[in-house]
């Protein structure tokens, strides 16, 4: 069977799946797209899909069995709770939402449909470097965790239009994801520390150094940053009661010559996580064809939502803050 999918939002990574779902992947075919920049819309178009003046004719479409959300965050909430309403599954981008109240609305509407609808863009969990570290933790080989250490360096963002805001309730998401499922484990609490400021970009707080507090009282240290300049530099490392588990670097040419001996570091999110971004999709597909979600959810992403919320006010206060959580719905269990 052929999922036929909807995308909603063909920027940057809207197009990167579009190729994806269209020249790598099977059972899947694009019928829609739409984009408030409708010229965009028709030129990321792939032969024969129709395009959608609006994302609510796209969702409610018979053409479109599932949607695929690649829009900016602040228009997340409307899309998911049309596509719920619409009883559709839906691949959501990270961030799910940009506040809490949007996050548990949201939830509130899947929960009443009975059934997860909604898989979260976190797609270092389809990575299979974070699948080989998560399976070395929960082997328990090397005994219980006791600290991680995340570092998340993008070497730069479209001045004017990334904030310094986004480094904690934007970029921080998927650092909040990643220990909070390598853990098995919940953020209870949240610290912000800002150092001397980098001279690449004079508007925005960067670096920034977060320290997430587990309740099982591991805690992760985050590095951030987002103008790092030579590339995209993603690490991470467990260290354990006997022992420390890290990603590799990642398998590359090793190149000798007049400078040293060195590998190429990825230029971006999409070459680093390219093959994390098929696996979750062609997860997603067979998931979003029987009608239902896997992998990171609604639940997830509202936890990296309120971690994002604590770490903006740390950031003002200077203090430690406390995160607290609903009660967790049994669809997320
Ligand atoms: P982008 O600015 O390149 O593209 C966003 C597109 O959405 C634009 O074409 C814009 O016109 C369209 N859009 C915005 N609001 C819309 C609306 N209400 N209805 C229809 N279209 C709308 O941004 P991007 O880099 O492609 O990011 C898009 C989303 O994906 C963001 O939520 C971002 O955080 C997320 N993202 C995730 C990853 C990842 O690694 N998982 C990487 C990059 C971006
Ligand atoms: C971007 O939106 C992503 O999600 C990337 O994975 C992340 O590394 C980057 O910092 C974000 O801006």
């Amino acid at each position: 069977m052929t999922l036929k999918v909807g995308v909603i939002g063909v920027g940057m990574i809207g197009q990167d799946h579009i190729r994806r779902l269209t020249e790598v992947l099977s059972n899947v075919q694009v019928v829609a797209v739409s984009d408030i920049d409708n010229e965009r819309a028709q030129s990321a178009a792939p032969n024969g899909a129709k395009v959608f003046d609006t994302p609510s004719e796209l969702i409610r479409s018979e053409l479109v069995d599932a949607v695929i959300i690649c829009s900016w965050g602040p228009a997340h909430e409307e899309q998911l709770l049309e596509c719920i309403a619409a009883k559709k599954p839906v691949f959501c981008e990270k961030p799910l939402v940009t506040t809490e109240a949007a996050a548990l609305r949201v939830m509130e509407a899947e929960v009443s449909f009975g059934q997860r609808l909604v898989q979260v863009g976190f797609m270092r969990r389809f990575d299979a470097d974070y699948r080989r570290l998560k399976a070395v933790i929960e082997g328990n080989s090397l005994g219980a965790p006791l600290m991680y250490r995340s570092v998340h360096r993008n070497p730069s963002v479209p001045e004017g239009l990334y904030i310094s805001d986004m480094l904690l309730n934007d970029t921080l998401v998927h650092d909040a994801d990643i220990s909070r499922w390598l853990l098995d484990d919940e953020i209870t609490d949240v610290e912000v520390r800002v150092p001397r400021q980098s001279s690449h970009n004079k508007n925005l707080r960067d670096p920034v150094l977060v320290l997430l507090h587990m309740s099982s009282g591991a805690l992760v240290n985050v590095e951030i940053s987002v103008n790092i300049n030579y590339g995209y530099d993603i690490r991470g490392e467990m260290s354990c009661e006997k022992g420390v588990a890290s990603l590799p670097n990642r398998p590359a040419t090793v190149i000798s010559d007049v400078h040293g001996i060195r590998q190429a570091i990825p230029e971006d999110w999409r070459e680093r996580f390219i093959e994390a971004y098929d696996q979750e999709f062609r997860e997603w597909i067979v998931a979003a064809s029987q009608g239902g979600a896997t992998g990171p959810s609604i639940w997830d992403g509202y936890a990296a939502t309120l971690t994002g919320d604590a770490a903006l006010r740390a950031v003002d206060s200077g203090s430690i803050e406390k995160i607290s959580m609903c009660e967790k719905p049994k669809i997320y269990n």
